[in-house]
């Protein structure tokens, strides 16, 4: 392992797409190492020894785990460009409530919408999603980012959804143009970035991938 940044991740995982922004906002170069998540590497199990999951970041042969921690620790560390999270206490503590709260509810219920094959619970999902992103659509307000002029820590926690906002569509029977216009509208702007358009996954490519991991639960 010679780069001194090394990238185990999955293109189409939203916490992987994270971190591809941040390392590209502050413009670090890596060598990319995409796993198997069905033949895990000996080293994302030597690197993440307790969640056994992607992303792993490994900043000169050590290991940093967890999407936001991760993106937390290329601010820090890379603090020369591209600041992702604000410098005053309190709007930083806000900034992490709002990227814990993205973590905690988009991809358990998003999950639970194309897991699930009891019509009652994916209602509920399909509800209980379309609440989330009316308060995520709230925060936003009409602010050009999460965090107001630039772009910042909780764009790079959301934005990744964007590649699953046709998924969410397919699987929820609904529009997010109707009904989030101005998330749309904030999203398109994000991907004018090319840190976050050449880190994203195709949308359509996100629903095959997410249909096929459907069958594959089906069979199981
Ligand atoms: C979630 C990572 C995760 O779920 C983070 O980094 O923010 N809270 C973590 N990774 C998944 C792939 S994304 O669908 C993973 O590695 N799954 C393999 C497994 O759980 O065995």
């Amino acid at each position: 392992m010679a780069s001194e940044v090394v990238l185990l991740h999955l293109l189409h995982s939203p916490f992987a797409t994270r971190v591809r922004i941040a390392l590209a906002e502050k413009e670090v170069e890596f060598e990319s190492r995409e796993e198997d998540l069905s033949n895990k590497s000996p080293l994302l199990l030597k690197m993440n020894p307790v969640n056994k999951q992607i992303p792993v970041l490994i900043h000169k042969g050590k290991p940093i785990c967890e999407s936001l921690i991760i993106v937390e620790y290329i601010d820090e560390v890379w603090n020369h460009k591209s600041p992702l999270l604000p410098s005053h206490p309190y709007l930083r503590a806000h900034a992490r409530f709002w990227g814990d709260y993205i973590d905690k509810k988009i991809y358990p219920i998003g999950r639970m919408l194309w897991a699930s094959s009891d019509h009652e619970v994916k209602e509920a999902s399909k509800k209980e999603l379309i609440e989330i992103f009316k308060v995520l659509e709230g925060e936003l307000g009409d602010k050009p980012y999460y965090g107001g002029d630039t772009f910042g820590f909780v764009d790079v926690a959301l934005i990744p959804y964007y590649a699953f906002f046709h998924t969410f569509e397919m699987l929820g029977n609904f529009s997010f143009e109707a009904e989030f216009p101005k998330l749309v509208s904030w999203a398109k702007r994000c991907m004018q970035k090319t840190s976050v358009s050449k880190s994203l996954c195709d949308q359509h490519k996100v629903y095959e991938v997410v249909l096929e991991l459907k069958k594959k639960l089906v069979v199981e």
